[in-house]
């Protein structure tokens, strides 16, 4: 099958799902997307829309070449609607309806619990762009600039595609939540986005980097789970978003070597071989190791959150309701209903950090975690051999998942990175010790000079391996207007 032939790509919004014979859902969405364009004019990047950046764009859904590369002004950028193939004959591969036909159509009894998920999932998207809105303005490279509105114009393409589920298949309400996700706003007090994480500020590239390393890896995960859904076209559009995540996630996890890479070589040149000596690392403009940790120690914290409640009455009626799966389902190897069966979850107990064997219905969010820890402790494995290449005697280190959390049981004490449970004075003594003080963040921020010249790149951070789409080290990534 030429999949290619299947997407209309020239009208106002590409797309594979037919939308010309499709006239409801077609002037929904053009009635949708003025509206989507003020968002982008006023919370997308500041400053670069009249740029052209040199960008990648989903022009099919063929996994051998799926996308193209030009230069393209953001606003001018087509946010097409891209689903995974249909797979012949898909059945529902969990929960109570494991072996029925997967639904082409939204099935009564879960409209709301899908809608549900589909909003919070759309949530996120414009959030993050909104998120990293100034970051432009001290790009440590036009690479790291391009990689950064990539990332952009995907995540207005997930919301696209978020908004496009609602229209087509939630009627008048999921026309209102469309509108509604145009006007929640990132870090509002009156409107806010719905997630914690997406509320919280993007202030300098190592947090972007650390962002799209652990936030957009929780993303992959979400977006895993929900892949398997008995609702097809969530799948199918799942499937097709994380094609595109891989990107983000290598921006950070790249991102975060990079960093690491240039503080090493530093120190390495000056002759410094305590990590610890910060002031003297600090110095010679790149970030000391110390506070690298304590960037991870964040952004892994906020990341967790975003997994919700250790037991969850929500997360099991998802899975029995076949609607949001688990980290490969299909590669699992048990019945796919879990009705009975435990998982051991961390969990408060007389205050005391202890696992706890729960029904493994209400385990589900911790499980897709733990899938998630071991997936982030891969990509620090690689960070730490750069350390380790250089002989430093620094390691990365993930905290403990009781550390300062917002979400879940945890959320009542205080826990050292080591997960020792701790009084609220020594946390505030300690704070600085575990997460960035004021003074890292200004630190931070005084390196933040852009860097726009072709080939170069800031004190801070070493060029990349490769460039995009295999372009020279000097390609003008960004003509910036
Ligand atoms: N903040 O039963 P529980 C991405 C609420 S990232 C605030 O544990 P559940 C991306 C919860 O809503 C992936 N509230 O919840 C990355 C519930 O309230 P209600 C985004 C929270 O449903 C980078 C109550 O607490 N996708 O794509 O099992 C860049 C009870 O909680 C939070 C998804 O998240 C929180 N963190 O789990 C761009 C997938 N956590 O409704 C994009 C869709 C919980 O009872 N969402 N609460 O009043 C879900 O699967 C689930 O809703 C959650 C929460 C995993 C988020």
């Amino acid at each position: 099958m030429n999949m290619l032939m299947n997407v209309d790509y020239d009208g106002m919004i590409p797309n594979n799902v037919g939308l010309n014979q499709d006239v409801r859902v077609r002037k929904a969405l053009e009635k949708w997307h003025p509206g989507y364009l003020d968002w982008w004019q006023d919370m997308g990047p500041e400053g670069f829309q009249q740029s052209l950046v040199y960008l990648r764009t989903a022009v099919s859904v063929d996994p051998k070449g799926w996308a193209k590369f030009d230069y393209v002004r953001m606003p001018e950028y087509k946010w097409g609607i891209l689903l995974a193939p249909q797979v012949e004959d898909r059945k529902v591969s969990f929960g109570a309806h494991r072996g029925e036909k997967a639904w082409q159509e939204v099935p009564g009894e879960y409209r709301a619990m899908l809608r549900r998920l589909i909003v919070i999932q759309g949530d996120t998207e414009p959030a993050s762009v909104e998120q990293q809105r100034y970051l432009g303005k001290t790009a440590p490279s036009l690479y790291d600039l391009r990689n950064l509105f990539q990332v952009n114009v995907e995540e207005g393409r997930h919301l696209w595609a978020m908004v496009y589920l609602l229209q087509k298949y939630f009627g008048a309400d999921g026309r209102d939540e469309a509108e509604a996700l145009l006007q929640r706003r990132s870090g509002d007090p009156d409107t806010p986005r719905m997630l914690g994480a997406f509320n919280e500020k993007t202030p300098d590239w190592l947090s972007f980097f650390m962002f799209t390393y652990f936030t957009d890896r929780d993303g992959k995960m979400q977006l895993e789970a929900l892949a398997q859904s008995g609702f097809d076209p969530l799948s199918r559009t799942c499937r097709f978003m994380l094609t595109e995540e891989a990107h983000h996630m290598f921006v950070g996890e790249t991102g975060v070597t990079r960093v690491i890479e240039r503080t090493c070589q530093a120190m390495k040149d000056a002759g410094i071989e305590d990590p610890n000596d910060i002031e003297a690392v600090r110095k010679l403009g790149v970030i000391d190791l110390p506070t690298v940790q304590k960037k991870a120690n964040m952004h892994f914290s906020l990341s967790l959150d975003l997994f919700g409640n250790e037991i969850s009455t929500n997360a099991a009626n998802a899975f029995h309701a076949g609607l949001k799966g688990r980290f490969r389902e299909e590669r699992l190897k048990d019945d796919h209903q879990l009705e009975s069966g435990t998982y051991p979850v961390l969990r408060l107990i007389d205050g005391k950090i202890e696992n706890q064997d729960v029904p493994a219905l209400s385990g589900l969010n911790m499980r897709l975690r733990d899938d998630y820890v071991a997936d982030c402790n891969v990509g620090v494995g690689r960070w730490n051999k750069v350390i380790e290449s250089f002989n430093i005697p620094f390691e990365i280190k993930l905290p403990h998942v009781a550390f300062h959390r917002h979400i879940g049981e945890f959320a009542a004490v205080k826990a050292d990175v080591d997960g020792n449970v701790i009084s609220d004075a020594e946390w505030e003594k300690r704070r600085i010790e575990f997460l960035p003080s004021d003074s890292d963040r200004e630190f931070i921020e005084g390196l933040m000079q852009p860097q726009y010249e072709l080939g170069k790149f800031a004190s801070w951070i070493a060029p990349p391996k490769v460039g995009i789409d295999n372009k020279p080290g000097d390609f003008e990534y960004v003509k910036i207007a």
